[in-house]
């Protein structure tokens, strides 16, 4: 618990059994609850999860953002963290970002890690970070430094008002458009640092790049479904019109 607000982090997961006993090891003790959804991982990611505590959830449907609408659905706190089962994403620094959220009563928070200089990031991925970035800022005409970061907060009652659809890596694009776009949330970019990760990495850096671009073309022109057509995770409803 947080000054009240009952917290809960969500771990999207294939096959880091390494990773997750790290994210796991030193997780405050302020958090009441982990969710670690396991994507079809082959090692054992979900006993080592489940050993530790964690509310595992299994998600047969491959892909970064499906894993995240999982997590997100079951996860039953005020706030819910996210980041990655890698051990990359500083698990110090969400009491912080918890005071932040609350004194400046943010809805959504996302960690920004293009300050930090001391882990070193290939230059391609590198490339690709700031292509996106820059595609992302200049089709939703926001400004977001770190468009890849995956480590973000958010208050569960938001998650109605986002139209989430990628199952994909730019899962992690799409929740940030959707939140620093609308006109009702508050939502704000703070810097972490990050270190290098637990086990090997999941992303294929061509692949992926070209798919979350070709994500955010279709997200920007594309026709915009009617709700009854697609499905978001399942929240408590939420009216944020006054
Ligand atoms: N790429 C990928 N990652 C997944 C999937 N399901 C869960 N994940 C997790 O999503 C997180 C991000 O993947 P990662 O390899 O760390 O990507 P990176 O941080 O961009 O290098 C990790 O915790 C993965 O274990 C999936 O189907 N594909
Ligand atoms: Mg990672």
């Amino acid at each position: 618990m947080h000054k009240g607000h009952k917290i809960s982090v969500v771990l999207p997961c294939y096959n880091e059994e390494e990773g997750v006993c790290i994210v796991m090891g030193d997780m405050p003790a302020l958090v009441d609850e982990v969710v670690v959804v396991d994507n079809n991982s082959k090692d054992r990611t979900s006993e080592r999860a489940a050993e530790r505590g964690a509310k595992v959830v299994l998600e047969t449907r491959q892909g970064y953002g499906a894993a995240y609408k999982a997590g997100l659905a079951a996860a039953t706190g005020d706030v819910i963290i996210c980041m990655d089962g890698d051990g990359t994403y500083p698990r110090t620094f969400i009491p912080v970002l918890l005071d932040v959220m609350f004194e400046f009563d943010l809805d959504f928070i996302t960690c920004d890690r293009t300050g930090h200089k001391l882990t070193k990031s290939s230059p391609l991925r590198l490339f690709g970070n700031w292509a996106l970035g820059l595609a992302m800022n200049l089709l939703f005409w926001i400004r977001i430094r770190d468009s890849q970061s995956g480590m973000w907060l958010l208050k569960r009652d938001i998650l109605p008002l986002l139209h989430l659809t990628s199952d994909g890596m730019a899962f992690s694009e799409e929740i940030k458009i959707e939140a620093f776009t609308h006109r009702d949330l508050r939502c704000e970019e703070l810097p972490i640092y990050y270190r290098d990760r637990y086990g090997e990495s999941k992303l294929n850096l061509w692949k992926d790049g070209l798919t979350n671009l070709i994500f955010l073309l279709k997200k920007r022109f594309a026709r915009r479904p009617s709700a009854h057509e697609t499905t978001s995770p399942a929240a408590p409803s939420a009216d944020r019109t006054p």
